[in-house]
């Protein structure tokens, strides 16, 4: 049977905004209260879509979710009317509103960790949505994230989903950006790698000194047993701490994987030739070949890479073969990477394209190609049983396209979060786009 990646980009949500609100994200840092523009966030999110469909590759479309949070207000102790909600978080604890109006659900390869049926022990597509608990204003996505999951994957004989671990830094669980899978075909049984940023239970592990280490060893387990996974299908691996401090919050900040390959900075990982020689033996028992290819820190730096996102790449499989990497435009400003990608894509290697797209509104909050898109591995039957609404065609980018046209804004600031009117705009928006998507209820606007 024939098998897929299905990238599901994150639609931009209408409140795209520079909060500065990840400690340990250098571009949300350094772009904090800058003037964002929600509608050209959405349509480069979009462009990048149709172009991936268009080169022929499965595209879905992952909806934004319901912002500002007033329900999640209304728990921080605000009351009133929805208005007054607003009203008094401006008045008095304005960082709670931009917490609660971040557009941060676009970055959906942290909505959850999937394991395809090839790897799990019964045999459907698991679902663990992450629970994010690093950021608090992103340890509030999940319960929505779950729902639109459900609503987009419903069929219980192909598809199952677990609720977020609990919401505690022991089980720090950032979704996939922090898993990779290698495998022969996307449809055969392959080795689900897993990497940490710590151990909340175990003091052996090193930690970093100065950014948190979002992922813990013991919620990427927690995972895997909820999925089902054989030991044989799964190596655990820590990130090096040291580039956690120089700003690698996520493991697809500095290494990419797809098929056999892993594409990853020399510094990225602590005793790499032990989690090569692991990955290589366990892929070879799925019938794999393993390939490594190791970015040298002399060529590219960490903090290049950091700047750049060179590895927060889409790694693409080609009909022939050989692999294409779909990066951000800031890669080609950064004469060290771009050279470093031409001396690739020329050296007869596994890598042999390279596509730039203008993802900046995304890129200035620290989310590049690769956070953008949530990848779910499916057989042709699990396909055709997901929601056909969320499947991005052409008429379907059309109508999105005119829907961010009529629903965004094109410029927003700290200030415009606390006008009323921002919150009508965005159920209004979100109320068409379920029916566009076909999603049914999934927003608390909707079902309370
Ligand atoms: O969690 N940025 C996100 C970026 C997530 C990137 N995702 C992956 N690497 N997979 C984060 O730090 C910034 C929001 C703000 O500052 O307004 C933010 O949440």
């Amino acid at each position: 049977m024939k098998s897929y990646e299905v990238n599901f980009d994150g639609l931009v949500g209408p409140t795209h905004n520079y909060g500065g609100l990840s400690y340990g994200n250098v571009a949300s840092q350094s772009n904090s209260q800058q003037s964002s523009n929600p509608k050209e966030a959405a349509l480069q999110g979009l462009a990048k879509m149709k172009a991936l469909m268009e080169m022929g590759f499965q595209q879905g479309v992952l909806a934004p979710q319901e912002r500002p949070d007033v329900g999640a207000l209304r728990r921080l102790g605000f009351s009133g009317t929805d208005a007054q909600v607003i009203e008094q978080a401006a008045k008095q604890a304005m960082p709670l509103l931009v917490a609660n109006c971040s557009a941060s659900s676009m970055w959906v390869a942290n909505a959850a960790t999937v394991s395809p049926s090839a790897d799990t022990a019964d045999g459907r597509v698991h679902f663990t949505a992450a629970n994010l608990n690093c950021k608090y204003h992103r340890s509030i996505e999940h319960p929505t994230t779950s729902r639109v999951l459900g609503a987009m994957f419903a069929d219980q004989k192909h598809f199952a989903h677990h609720a977020a671990l609990p919401a505690v830094a022991q089980f720090g669980d950032e979704g996939a950006a922090n898993h990779t899978r290698f495998c022969r075909e996307y449809g055969e049984a392959g080795v689900e790698f897993f990497v940490f940023g710590r151990s909340a239970f175990d003091t052996r592990y090193p930690e970093p000194q100065k950014y948190p280490a979002r992922q813990t060893l013991e919620a990427s387990q927690a995972v895997a047993r909820l999925h089902g996974l054989s030991d044989d299908g799964v190596v655990y691996a820590q990130q090096n701490p040291a580039v956690i401090d120089q700003g690698v919050f996520h493991n697809d900040v500095i290494a990419v994987g797809n098929g056999e390959a892993l594409f990853y900075h020399e510094d990225a990982f602590l005793d790499t030739e032990q989690m090569l020689a692991e990955l290589s033996a366990k892929l070879a028992k799925c019938g794999g070949q393993f390939k490594a290819i190791c970015v040298p820190r002399s060529q590219v730096s960490v903090e290049d890479a950091v700047r750049s996102y060179l590895f927060n790449s889409q790694l693409l499989s080609r009909a022939d073969g050989s692999m294409l990497l779909i990066v951000p435009q800031e890669c080609q400003n950064n004469p060290r990477v771009w050279q470093y990608l031409q001396e690739l894509t020329r050296s007869g290697g596994l890598i042999r394209e390279v596509k730039v797209f203008d993802l900046k509104q995304s890129m200035q909050n620290g989310g590049g190609p690769a956070c953008l898109r949530l990848r779910v591995a499916l057989n042709e039957t699990e396909l055709a049983a997901v929601n056909p609404g969320v499947i991005m065609t052409a008429p379907l980018y059309g109508t999105l396209t005119q829907w961010v046209d009529k629903h965004y804004r094109d410029r927003m600031t700290e200030s415009d979060l606390a006008d009323p009117q921002l919150l009508l705009e965005c159920r209004t928006a979100l109320d068409e786009l379920t029916q566009i998507l076909k999603l049914g209820a999934v927003y608390p606007f909707q079902i309370n």
